[in-house]
């Protein structure tokens, strides 16, 4: 809490961040904020959706599969118009979305950045009222001309500006960097402001949580059952087994794995042909999730590179993600290095 107890809203450490850089237009400031007042309006309704689930006990099944569909669709809409009507960005890319949507400079603004997001991940779970997010990437524009081209979205995580997550749960948390440490703003709705609630996250060197889904145990290459395995194994003087925890919406478990530590992981396996390479998109969930989670001390593979250096081919392409505290997820690379074959 500032002097005066009432909090550092975002606005505000935004603002003192750009002090310390000042070659940060204005522009940096407003961008941010147009994406927090984006995230108020999908946590007012994702909240509702709650509401009425509750009131859903008149069995009206449409009613909540309109719902969560409508909230889908609503929070596309929601972070598309705000992105598109900001002046900020040259282009924008949505999980919901094939194709990415250019945005044309105005007479008085031309985008210096890209976006790309998923407005709701974990949107099937709103009927089971567990936690979902919005997660977001952006990047500064690499093409010139009216309006952006998929080469000013399809940039190397590392080369990040910004990146963030909205996690809509028992509070609405906005969780981001601009590249000097990790900060988390938890939302008051009774005054509709972000207040600063964890400074500067630091995810412990090791933990002692694993998370991931073990249904796709039998699909996994040899390694990573190696690995998964030597987690449970009881061994008291290295604190195994760990604890398994996996609520199925990443935003919700890899923000618990960076506040407590440990390892989130979706590896790659055979259960799908057509996604050899896991469930996780790069650019909007795995590149973002990486920036934070590296920024905060911690680490992000594809069990075998740094996310942050996986060069994108396509939009929506999908990589193996392991991600949370280093000596973990460098353990994990070391079983998927001497059991796996190369490739
Ligand atoms: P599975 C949600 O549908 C999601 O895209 C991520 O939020 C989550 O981590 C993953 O899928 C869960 O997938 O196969 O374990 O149900």
């Amino acid at each position: 809490m500032d002097g005066k107890g009432i909090g550092i809203t975002l606005t505000r450490h935004i603002y003192e961040s750009q002090q310390v850089h000042p070659e940060a237009t204005g522009e940096f400031s407003d961008m941010l904020n147009q994406i927090a007042w984006a995230a108020k309006v999908v946590s007012r309704e994702v909240n509702k959706a709650g509401l009425v689930e509750l009131l859903g006990l008149t069995g009206e099944k449409n009613v909540q599969g309109e719902q969560v569909q409508k909230l889908d669709r609503f929070a596309n809409e929601v972070f598309t118009s705000v992105i598109s009507g900001s002046g900020h960005f040259c282009i924008m890319a949505s999980e919901e979305m094939a194709e990415a949507q250019p945005i044309e400079a105005s007479a008085y603004k031309t985008g210096r950045y890209s976006i790309a997001f998923d407005p709701l991940d974990g949107s099937s779970n709103i009927d089971v009222n567990v936690s979902i997010g919005t997660i977001f990437a952006i990047h500064r524009r690499v093409t010139e001309g009216q309006a952006g081209t998929e080469a000013d979205l399809l940039q190397p995580g590392r080369k990040l500006v910004a990146a963030g997550y909205v996690v809509y749960g028992s509070s609405t948390m906005l969780v981001m960097s601009t590249g000097n440490g990790v900060h988390g703003f938890t939302l008051d709705p009774s005054v509709g402001e972000f207040l600063k609630s964890h400074p500067d996250i630091q995810i412990p060197a090791r933990g002692k949580t694993y998370s991931v889904n073990e249904g796709n145990f039998p699909y996994w290459s040899d390694g990573v059952r190696r690995y998964v395995a030597y987690m449970k194994q009881k061994d008291p003087s290295t604190g195994r087994p760990y604890g398994s925890r996996y609520i199925g919406s990443m935003v919700a478990d890899v923000h618990r794995t960076l506040l407590r530590g440990g390892i989130f992981m979706y590896p790659a396996d055979s259960k799908d042909p057509l996604k050899p390479h896991g469930k996780l998109r790069l650019l909007y969930e795995c590149s973002p999730m990486a920036f934070l989670i590296e920024r905060a001390g911690g680490a992000a593979s594809t069990g075998r590179s740094r996310v942050l250096d996986v060069e994108p081919e396509t939009l929506h392409q999908r990589v193996p993600f392991f991600a949370g505290s280093v000596e973990n997820v460098r353990e994990a690379e070391r079983f998927i290095a001497e059991h796996d074959e190369d490739g």
